[in-house]
């Protein structure tokens, strides 16, 4: 008997050993209820009141021996299917991924950021404002009085009498020079709203950029030179200036500046529609009532002050025909920019 449980037990072990026999069918086989093992102790019987102790050690020894070597089969059968698995599931990090879609800027932001850039570089700080203004900020500071063509409710939005949508950010320099003690230099950037019905070159919605430097001792000249050390930086060194006499109740003098054709160099072309000349900004000398109605001595200070539209700037920098392609977040209009 006692062979045959050594027999089993090398039996057992060595088919343990092979990878290809199933350690369940193995199981059931030698220590199963009618297993090899079990039918040898139940044979024991039979044995001599003294051989039976020791028959039944030797037994059980086989049986914890079997049972030791299907665990260690279970285990390293366990690190064999995950060190399988890892391989298969590996990443190579190396591998160059799919290029995420990086948006930009608005082309409208674009623009407003270089004009700021310019203006910073010369001191500038930027300031900003309430959207929603009292007339006051918006008109009656800035020397427009009541039944001026300006105030009229068809050009501006109103919500009660006295409050509306502001229609400039002029209001921001207001309220700049109210806080602040010259000397001023600030750009004001912003939304502005007008009562236009929407075209090609209209919207009831576009960006101002307006600017306003009050210091002693500030001339036309300073405004002059301003204006040029701006158009230069943005749209070229060889660009010109020309300043055509115009008329702003918060400017005196005042004028619309125009930039040589920064497509054609002046010589006329479909961008200037055959000018040689694109108008850019309105600017003049801070009328000497704005200063007073801000607390500001106009014998004491002077000043000059300019406003461009971003739309405007945008649209014949980037050759756009039509406004509304700035606010319809078409990505494929937009992605050309
Ligand atoms: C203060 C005093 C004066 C701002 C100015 C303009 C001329 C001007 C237009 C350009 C195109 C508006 O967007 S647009 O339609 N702006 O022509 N703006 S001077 O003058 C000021 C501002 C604030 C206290």
């Amino acid at each position: 008997m006692k062979e045959t449980l050594q027999k089993i037990r090398e039996a057992a072990l060595s088919a343990i050993q092979d990878p290809s026999a199933d350690p369940e069918q193995i199981r059931i086989q030698y220590l199963g209820k009618k297993g090899e093992l079990t039918s040898v102790l139940r044979g024991m019987g039979s044995l001599s009141p003294e051989e039976r102790p020791i028959v039944g050690q030797m037994a059980n020894e086989v049986r914890a021996a079997i049972e030791a070597a299907l665990t260690e089969r279970a285990s390293t059968e366990k690190k064999r299917l995950l060190e399988e698995k890892l391989k298969s599931e590996k990443i190579d990090v190396t591998l160059p991924s799919a290029a995420p879609r990086i948006g930009h800027l608005h082309p409208l932001t674009q623009v407003q950021r270089t004009i700021e850039d310019i203006f910073i570089g010369m001191g500038f700080s930027i300031a900003e404002g309430p959207e929603v203004e009292y007339d006051y900020y918006n008109f009656q500071a800035l020397n427009i009085p009541e039944n001026h063509p300006a105030r009229d409710t068809q050009d501006t939005f109103y919500i009660t009498d006295n409050i509306l949508l502001r229609s400039q950010t002029s209001p921001v320099q207001v309220r700049t020079m109210e806080k602040q003690k010259p000397p001023i230099r600030v750009i004001s950037p912003g939304r502005v709203y007008r009562s236009d019905a929407v075209d090609a070159t209209h919207s009831p919605l576009f960006h101002q950029i307006e600017g306003l430097v009050v210091d002693k001792g500030i001339t036309m000249s300073d405004w002059k030179g301003m204006m040029e050390t701006f158009a230069r930086e943005f749209f070229g060194s060889d660009t010109k200036l020309r300043f055509r006499p115009h008329h702003f109740p918060f400017t005196e003098p005042s004028a619309e500046i125009d930039v040589s054709c920064f497509v054609c160099g002046g010589k006329g072309c479909r961008v200037c529609k055959n000018e040689g000349w694109i108008e850019i900004l309105g600017a003049g000398m801070v009328h000497p009532f704005v200063l007073s109605n801000c607390g500001i001595d106009p014998e004491v200070y002077s000043g000059f002050a300019f406003g461009m539209g971003i739309e405007r700037i945008a649209m014949k920098q980037y050759g756009i025909d039509d406004m509304r392609h700035l606010y319809e977040n078409d990505v494929r209009f937009l992605e050309q920019f």
